[in-house]
């Protein structure tokens, strides 16, 4: 029989464990674009390991994605493992492998998982740079991470609870209903009006999958995004991934900080 996706999450977390010599995790840290430099602050790296060594993680297929699993001691003495390569949906490597790292850190034994991306905004008073906390999700991606008749309940998915402690770290940070498509092509700006019209303020190609599978593995999720562009047709210029890249590096210090702040109160 083949393993189940959970068999080898647990020898994932097993390995993790082992590599790093830390037995138990608390808090998982998924760093999208624009996160990269945000986990330095957070606390000292105490192991690095390559994604690649452990099972069910892939090499990076973007540059500018990281590749590594970071375990951090953070100032209060808790485990932060810190995933800085996700599996996007359009790879096409299918759900599996996008929730894999959810099922992992769940069994690392974290009990909460804060999600960072890079997004698209639909507000134009967000600029680029702008962290936005997410409230709740529109997945149009047209998947499930959950197989089988799996019924997991989504209200509350990014909890208000974690959303209030983000408040009290700072309490200007808007927070907005993120759509993922599946991309790897940017949305047209008829499809951006259309995630508008639907009750979307950001627009991006990560995120639910892995929120629904870490609230399948028991995870109280944060998910914060950074918007990096204004979505098509919301600003008169054309989107370019080099754009995505400046906006994230101009916003890292104080997105970075943010995230520091958020995660010694977890
Ligand atoms: I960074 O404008 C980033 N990722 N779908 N749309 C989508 N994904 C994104 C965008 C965007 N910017």
């Amino acid at each position: 029989m083949d393993k189940t996706p959970f068999e080898i999450a647990s020898e994932a977390a097993a390995k993790i464990a082992e590599l790093s010599g830390i037995e138990k995790h608390d808090i998982a840290l998924v760093l999208g674009s624009g996160w990269g430099g945000a986990a330095d602050l957070i606390g000292e790296t105490v192991s690095e390991i390559p994604a690649a060594d452990i099972p069910g993680f892939f090499a990076p297929a973007v540059a500018g994605h990281g590749a590594s699993i970071r375990s951090i001691r953070t100032a209060s003495g808790k485990y932060a493992l810190v995933l800085g390569s996700r599996t996007h949906f359009y790879e096409g490597r299918g759900v599996r492998a996008v929730a894999h790292g959810m099922r992992v850190a769940a069994a690392a034994g974290c009990k909460t998982v804060v999600l960072t991306n890079g997004c698209g905004g639909l507000q134009a008073h967000w600029a680029p740079g702008t962290p936005v906390l997410i409230r709740d999700h529109i997945n149009l991606t047209a998947a499930s991470p959950l197989e089988g008749a799996t019924f997991i309940d989504l209200t509350d998915l990014y909890s208000q609870r974690l959303r209030d402690l983000a408040h009290e770290v700072d309490e200007s940070l808007p927070e907005g209903v993120y759509v993922q498509f599946r991309g790897p092509h940017y949305e047209t700006p008829a499809e951006v009006q259309m995630a508008k019209v639907i009750g979307g303020d950001l627009v991006g190609m990560s995120t639910t999958l892995e929120a629904i599978a870490a609230r399948e593995a028991g995870m109280e999720i944060l998910g914060i995004s950074l918007v990096t562009n204004a979505a098509a047709g919301i600003s008169p210029t054309p989107l370019s991934h080099e754009e995505v890249i400046a906006a994230g590096q101009a916003a890292g210090p104080r997105i970075s900080a943010l995230l520091a702040e958020i995660i010694s109160r977890l």
